[in-house]
């Protein structure tokens, strides 16, 4: 006699097919779905996990999606994270790619977004991805070498020698600048593009990034902090004061395909330097309250 099978765990157990039983004499293939992954894992060879925020973009996701999915090494999974979009992004997404996951997001803004996709991910590395056509799949084994090379946090970067923007205005490019000037001062940084979308960083990181809770109610005015587009910032001030390894990644940010873009670049200029002050003053309160321990 053999030994005792050990228990299947529960994520081993193919879930019925959504479709339901094939009929008769037919063999339904399965649906690609992502590997179980029960913690991330580095390694040489990471699964990647790229969520895209999208807010009415189903045109731009025609054309994104086949481009993600086209990437070599293919990436582990693609996970679209909707915030109530009313041109059917969701639908164009499932239509586009089949075996997409699309969720919706639970409050409003990119950050809350993204903090959804980060809650979804099952892969080991996590690359944040625009839908507006602006991002280059191309350059997404970049990101992953860097990390691959020792970097937790691969930072995209317009401004770093061998980057590039078609789509930054002469007034958001002098904006950037300066607010990058404030996050260097203030948290010993070396940032060339502080206010950029496309960032990748390993899966186990998660936790110490400490985003707002997913399943938070929405306040009643106004958003959470870091629900809104101040996320990058939020992420560049948390990984810079936990002292992680952070490498510039040069990237050539193209224009946007269809429609236009959802950020004010005054009133969210403003938030983002709000939020690098209260980061600034939460990583003080952090480390004051380490030296007491
Ligand atoms: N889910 C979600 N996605 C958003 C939201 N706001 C912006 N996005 C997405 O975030 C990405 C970047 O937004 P965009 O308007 O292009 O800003 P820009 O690239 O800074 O000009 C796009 O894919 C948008 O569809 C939001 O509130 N919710
Ligand atoms: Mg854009």
């Amino acid at each position: 006699m053999g030994q005792p099978h050990a228990p299947v765990p529960a994520h081993a157990v193919a879930p019925p097919h959504p479709m339901g039983p094939p009929p008769n004499g037919m063999v339904r293939r399965p649906m690609r779905r992502p590997r179980p992954r029960p913690y991330p894992r580095r390694s040489a060879f990471p699964a990647v996990t790229v969520i895209v925020p999208t807010r009415n973009e189903a045109r731009n996701l025609e054309i994104v999606l086949p481009a993600i999915a086209a990437v070599r090494p293919a990436v582990h999974e693609i996970i679209v994270v909707d915030g109530h979009s009313t041109d059917d992004s969701i639908g164009a997404a499932r239509r586009t790619l089949p075996w997409v996951r699309a969720i919706t997001q639970t409050r409003k803004g990119k950050g809350n977004a993204m903090a959804c996709g980060f809650a979804a991910a099952t892969g080991d590395v996590i690359v944040m991805f625009d839908a507006d056509g602006s991002a280059d799949p191309a350059e997404i084994p970049a990101f992953v070498a860097a990390l691959v090379a020792g970097a937790d946090f691969a930072k995209g970067s317009r401004f770093a020698k061998g980057g590039g923007s078609d789509d930054i205005t002469l007034l958001r490019k002098t904006g950037n600048a300066g607010l990058n000037g404030v996050a260097n001062a203030l948290f010993g940084t070396s940032y060339t593009d502080l206010c950029y979308g496309y960032n990748a960083f390993w899966a186990d990181l998660l936790p110490l990034l400490e985003l707002p809770d997913v399943n938070a109610p929405a306040p009643e005015e106004g958003m959470l902090w870091g629900d809104g587009f101040e996320i990058e910032t939020v992420l560049n001030c948390r990984v810079a004061a936990a002292g992680l390894r952070i490498t510039e990644v040069p990237s050539v940010e193209r224009q946007r395909i269809f429609g236009e873009t959802n950020l004010r670049t005054f009133a969210d200029g403003t938030r983002v330097l709000r939020t690098l002050l209260a980061e600034h003053r939460r990583a003080e309160r952090r480390k004051n309250d380490r030296a007491q321990r």
